[in-house]
């Protein structure tokens, strides 16, 4: 898959303002400061599509951005920001399981992780919710800059481990700084696309 033209449609925490036309869309989700806004503009090649920052927890609502005319990347809220209350917390889960319950148009959910840190509860009950709802993920470790390869290497033998069922999910290793990974995740996307 090329890029060509990639725009922001629209930023919003209500079902109501969901795109509703039928193109397919892809879900970038992870925890708040992982890099997902920086990985999205990565991949579409544009320095300040998703709007990034240091600030963990950022993103709150939910960010449609219309690719080639034709797919959706989706920006997703940050989860696990611990400083967030309680009420926003459960805000974070309604409104995403809002966005990925009974979404036909959602062809791939792309779970993003720190690769220099393990899975925990959140990521591994989310892996399991979405095996149980059929809606197709792959992982993509990212920050791979801040390891060395050796490093890279265990990390990527100790986080595929701690996840059951491992040897079914692809993994990516993805630099939003060397733009290592970048073509492997839009083959993967790519081919979600192809399998509607
Ligand atoms: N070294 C390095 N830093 C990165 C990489 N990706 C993101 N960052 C930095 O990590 C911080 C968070 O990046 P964002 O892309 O805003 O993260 P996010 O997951 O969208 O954050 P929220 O929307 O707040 O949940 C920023 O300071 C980025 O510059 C990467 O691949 N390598
Ligand atoms: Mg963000």
């Amino acid at each position: 898959m090329r890029v060509k033209t990639a725009e922001f449609l629209c930023s919003t925490a209500r079902r109501a303002d969901f795109p509703r036309d039928a193109l397919p869309q892809i879900a970038f989700a992870g925890r708040s400061n992982v890099g997902k806004s920086s990985l999205l503009n990565t991949v579409v090649r544009r320095k300040n599509l998703a709007r990034t920052s240091a600030t963990p927890g950022r993103t709150r609502q939910i960010n449609f951005f219309l690719i080639n005319g034709t797919v959706y990347f989706v920006d997703l809220p940050g989860y696990g920001y611990a400083k967030v209350s309680k009420a926003m917390r459960r805000q974070w889960g309604k409104l995403v399981e809002g966005y990925l319950r009974d979404n036909p148009a959602l062809k791939a959910f792309i779970l993003i992780l720190d690769a220099r840190r393990l899975p925990e509860k959140e990521e591994l009950e989310l892996v399991a919710w979405l095996d149980l709802h059929n809606i197709p993920y792959f992982i993509v470790l990212t920050k791979t800059d801040k390891l060395s390869r050796s490093e890279l290497v265990r990390q990527i033998r100790r986080i595929t481990a701690a996840f059951p069922g491992a040897e079914a999910i692809p993994f990516i290793a993805f630099s939003a700084r060397t733009g290592e990974g970048r073509d492997e995740i839009l083959k993967m996307i790519e081919s979600h696309l192809k399998n509607t």
